[in-house]
């Protein structure tokens, strides 16, 4: 925090999360409460990230946002929400403890954020950038309280970026998302020698956004509804269990079942969506080759709304899994750029 003459600031860091069982589809839009629960991994700090800086000033005219050094329009709803949620809950501890002497709720806002990593490429850069900004805004305001319900009216998964470690979204029952809220299942350092590697396929921004994909997938499939009612609440429970054991090849498992059977709702979907690519399919074939060839499940791979395979695996696997994605993938014909071995927490 920085304090000169009539402006205050704030820089927090935020780290991304990738699912290991999928969040796709809502039963509310503007509130963002979910179809079912969702569990992920948060990376560490000092990984796959967004800083964002929060300043206000009584000289400011109005809030505005920058994103990667461009100016965006701050009206956006999601954007409008989580200010909203934010300056409600201060002035609620402000009535409630009748101060008036820190920053004036009159003030506007300043706010910018840049991510370390391609944005929109399918590597969750709006759940570490909500999670970001709703945490700067918190500290800017004073503010404290249950902050993942308000992350999660930013971007459904931006709610599991704000704990470290194993994460669950719980979907909840209310109609007005109260109980809609993350949940921390284990911390970072329960699991010491897991392993995050991204490889990049492309770092491209993806052609159908999250937003409207899962919008059609809840119109048009099936075979989501089926997995939302059926699959996902004894898998959330079988990955908990998998986790509080250390049990990677249950873990491992699960994951590769449920991105499978994510991007087969994709498929499901009408028209259909397609996030993997032909390399997104070798990665997935190699997992599969390399665990046979050790009758063990060492290696995993899970996939978002975009081609780049996120592996998960144990420490001392990852310079021979390394090796093995470098032969099968020689940098200079893969078209995409190899990223490295990403420690799991702690968070810093
Ligand atoms: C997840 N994804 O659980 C899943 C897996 C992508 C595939 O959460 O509309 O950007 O902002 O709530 O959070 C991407 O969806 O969508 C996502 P909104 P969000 O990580």
């Amino acid at each position: 925090e920085t304090s000169s003459q009539d402006v205050t600031m704030i820089t927090c860091t935020a780290p991304v999360n990738i699912a290991v069982i999928k969040y796709w589809g809502k039963r509310h839009e503007e509130l963002i409460l979910p179809i079912n629960s969702s569990l992920s991994v948060t990376l560490h700090q000092d990984q796959l990230k967004t800083t964002t800086t929060v300043a206000c000033s009584r000289h400011f005219q109005e809030d505005r946002i920058w994103l990667n050094g461009k100016e965006e329009d701050i009206n956006q709803p999601r954007i409008q929400s989580c200010l909203r949620e934010i300056r409600r809950l201060a002035r609620k501890r402000r009535s409630d403890e009748d101060l008036s002497n820190d920053i004036s709720l009159a003030h506007r806002v300043h706010i910018c954020s840049v991510n370390n990593f391609p944005t929109a490429a399918g590597l969750a850069s709006s759940a570490a950038g909500y999670a970001c900004l709703v945490y700067s805004l918190s500290r800017l305001f004073g503010v404290d309280g249950e902050l993942s319900l308000v992350a999660r009216q930013g971007s459904g998964s931006a709610c599991r970026s704000m704990y470290g470690g194993f994460v669950q979204w719980k979907m909840g029952e209310r109609q007005d998302g109260k109980d809609s809220l993350a949940e921390q299942v284990e911390p970072e350092s329960h699991w010491p020698e897991l392993r995050v590697l991204v490889l990049v396929v492309s770092a491209e921004r993806k052609l159908v956004g999250s937003t409207s994909g899962m919008q059609t997938s809840v119109k048009t499939s099936k075979l989501l509804k089926h997995r939302a009612d059926c699959v996902v609440p004894g898998r959330m429970e079988e990955m908990i269990s998998a986790i509080q054991r250390r049990d990677f090849a249950a873990f491992g498992e699960l994951t590769m079942k449920d991105s499978n059977q994510f991007h087969a709702t994709c498929l499901d979907t009408y028209p259909p969506i397609f996030y993997l690519n032909d390399i997104s399919q070798k990665v997935i074939s190699l997992v599969h080759r390399y665990n046979q060839h050790y009758q063990d499940t060492r290696v995993t791979y899970t996939f978002d709304a975009g081609p780049n395979a996120v592996i998960y695996t144990l420490e001392d696997h990852v310079p021979e899994f390394i090796q093995v994605v470098r032969y099968f993938f020689p940098p200079e014909t893969n078209g995409g750029e190899f990223v490295k071995g990403l420690p799991v927490g702690p968070a810093s």
